[in-house]
Order: C-alpha cells, then sequence, then structure tokens
C-alpha cells in the first residue's frame, strides 16, 4: 500500500471517528445536452452532499479541451478522486497518466474510454451495445416481415454510447432484411439538432412518406425529432415509429399521448455505484471491478407511460 493510500485509510478512517476534512471529488460533467445528464447532474451532487463529499463540479460545455483543463486542475488541487464522464473515447491517455502520477483515482461515468484501463479504478455504465441490441430487437419485433425504412439519430460523433447504440441496434435487426437504416446522422444528444436533422430526413424522404421508423441514441433527439414530425403533417408514433434510450420523463409524456413507442432505461444513478466503490477503496484500498455495469430495461405504452412520466417528473431532469 502506497504512502498516498495509507494517508487516505488514515484520513477516512479520523472522518469514520468524526475528525479530520472530507473528500474531495472534482467532477468533470460533459455538459447538460440532455434531460438525462440534467439528472445524472443533480443526482451526483446530492449524493455527495448525503455522503459529506466535497464535490468540486466543472461543466464542460461538451467539449473534451474543457474536461481535459478540469482533470489538470483537480490534480493541482490534490482532490481525492476525479469523476469524469468523458464526452468522446479517445483522447484520455495522457491527462489520466498524470492523476495516476499523482496517485488520484479516476471513475468513468456513464461513458467509456479507449484509454488502457489502468489509467482509471472502474467505469461505471450500462452496456450500450446491449441498450442498441433491446431497440433493434423491439423494432423487428414490431414490424414483423413488412418492410421498413428506418431514420437514425445518431449521439454525440465519436462517443462510446453513439459507437455502441449504432453496433446493438444493427445487430438487433440482423437477418431481418426487410428493415434498413437508410438515413443515419448525428444530432449531437440534444434535442434542438435532433429536430433540426429529422426535418432534413423528412425531406429527403418523400415528405416523411417514406419512413417507416426512427432510432434515436437518446430521447432527448427523440423528442425534438417528435415535433419535427408533427410540424411535417405526420403522426408520430403511428405514421413513423419511435425508439429511443433514456427513459427520461418527457419520452413517456410523448408516449402517453400515442407520439413515441419505446424506450430503453438508462439510470441517471451512476453516482451512487461510483462513490460506493471509492469509499471502499478509501478505506482500506478495496480495489473494484474494471466496470460496473448499471441495468436497462425496455419501456413501451404497455408499461403506464403515465405513471412512469409523474414518478420521474421530480428527479431533476
Ligand atoms: C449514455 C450517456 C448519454 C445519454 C444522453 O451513457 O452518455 O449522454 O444517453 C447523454 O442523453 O447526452
Amino acid at each position: 500500500m502506497t504512502l498516498k493510500t495509507l494517508l487516505s485509510a488514515a484520513a477516512a478512517l479520523a472522518i469514520t471517528a468524526g475528525v479530520g476534512q472530507a473528500q474531495t471529488v472534482g467532477f468533470s460533467q460533459i455538459g447538460s445536452e440532455s434531460g438525462w445528464r440534467a439528472a445524472e447532474t443533480t443526482l451526483t451532487k446530492q449524493q455527495a452532499e448525503e455522503r459529506g463529499i466535497d464535490l468540486r463540479f466543472s461543466d464542460a460545455q461538451q467539449r473534451q479541451e474543457n474536461q481535459i483543463a478540469a482533470i489538470r486542475s483537480f490534480v493541482a488541487q490534490g482532490v481525492d478522486a476525479i469523476l469524469l464522464a468523458p464526452v468522446v473515447a479517445t483522447g484520455w491517455d495522457s491527462v489520466l497518466e498524470e492523476a495516476k502520477e499523482a496517485e488520484i483515482p479516476v471513475v468513468l461515468l456513464d461513458r467509456q474510454v479507449d484509454s488502457p484501463d489502468d489509467l482509471y479504478l472502474t467505469a461505471v455504465g450500462s452496456d450500450l451495445v446491449h441498450e442498441g441490441k433491446v431497440a433493434g430487437e423491439w423494432l423487428a419485433n414490431t414490424v414483423k416481415g413488412e418492410d421498413c425504412r428506418v431514420v437514425e439519430l445518431q449521439g454525440t460523433t465519436g462517443s462510446s454510447p453513439a459507437i455502441d447504440r449504432k453496433t446493438g441496434f444493427e445487430q438487433g435487426i440482423e437477418g431481418h432484411d426487410n428493415i434498413e437504416i437508410v438515413r443515419s446522422q448525428t444530432g449531437d444528444f440534444t434535442r434542438a439538432q435532433g429536430k433540426e436533422v429529422m426535418e432534413s430526413f423528412l425531406q429527403a424522404e418523400n415528405g416523411g412518406q417514406d419512413i417507416c421508423a426512427l432510432y434515436a441514441h437518446n430521447d432527448d433527439m427523440a423528442v425534438g425529432a417528435i415535433q419535427a414530425i408533427k410540424e411535417a403533417g405526420l403522426q408520430p408514433g403511428e405514421d413513423i415509429l419511435v425508439v429511443s434510450i433514456d427513459a427520461v420523463p418527457d419520452i413517456f409524456k410523448a408516449m402517453a399521448a400515442g407520439e413515441a413507442n419505446a424506450t430503453v432505461e438508462l439510470t441517471p444513478n451512476m453516482a451512487g455505484p461510483a462513490f460506493d466503490a471509492l469509499e471502499a477503496y478509501w478505506k482500506d484500498g478495496t480495489v473494484p471491478p474494471k466496470f460496473i455495469q448499471t441495468d436497462s430495461k425496455l419501456y413501451t405504452p404497455a408499461d403506464d407511460p403515465q405513471g412512469e412520466y409523474e414518478s420521474r417528473k421530480d428527479l431533476g431532469y
């Protein structure tokens, strides 16, 4: 056990005994591009407060350079751990090496990085490929043998959810030659860009008459696209099926109105498992598994969407 770990364990013991400083954690958050992201931030701050952790928060406005600067600042402050929700999967080796050099554990939240896994303590997130596969399988089961031209709104280019959710959806529709992805473009996980790109899809596809379904990598882009479909004079959820991921309140609102058909849940509470792992690590050096997986669940109109909306609407989305 290194001196730093011994000191952390001693500090933790001191805190347990009711003396000494709270653990300080730097959180480099991507931004507030979606309702889901806002909920993750809200819950992380709540969890830190409940656990007596001094959380230092940085919003990167979806720019990797801002996240790298924030991590360097946390290292300079000598924080006890860093939470990182990495906007894209590449370009982290150098700054993660600096955190490792400073013996500051890094925990990844909700997205993955391509860096060697000895550069972070653990990653908390869902199986992003599985989420896409669940969405693809739902569509295949829904359209059965009918021809279905699909348009796809991808997440942020280069992010692990955009890469993996695309892969998973393609796995889900594999073998169903009646289903074809005819257009695919990033909407950067935002409502505004989801609407804008869907408008271009509708225009390019005979006013939307030739589109059977929309697959959006998150609900926020789907909600934006639903607006575009309605403005084109079509009925989302009927003329164009809508399947997406996150399970945010507004997709359940759309589902209750018959305007969305399926969503795959992603829990915004990534901080709970992350802080559990860190507290065990600080206490006695317990090393967590490299990946702590959160659940994914499919919701359709059969699952009381109004009730799901009510139960989620005040959770900070
Ligand atoms: C996925 C997460 C994604 C959400 C989006 O794990 O990183 O980022 O699905 C958010 O809503 O923008």
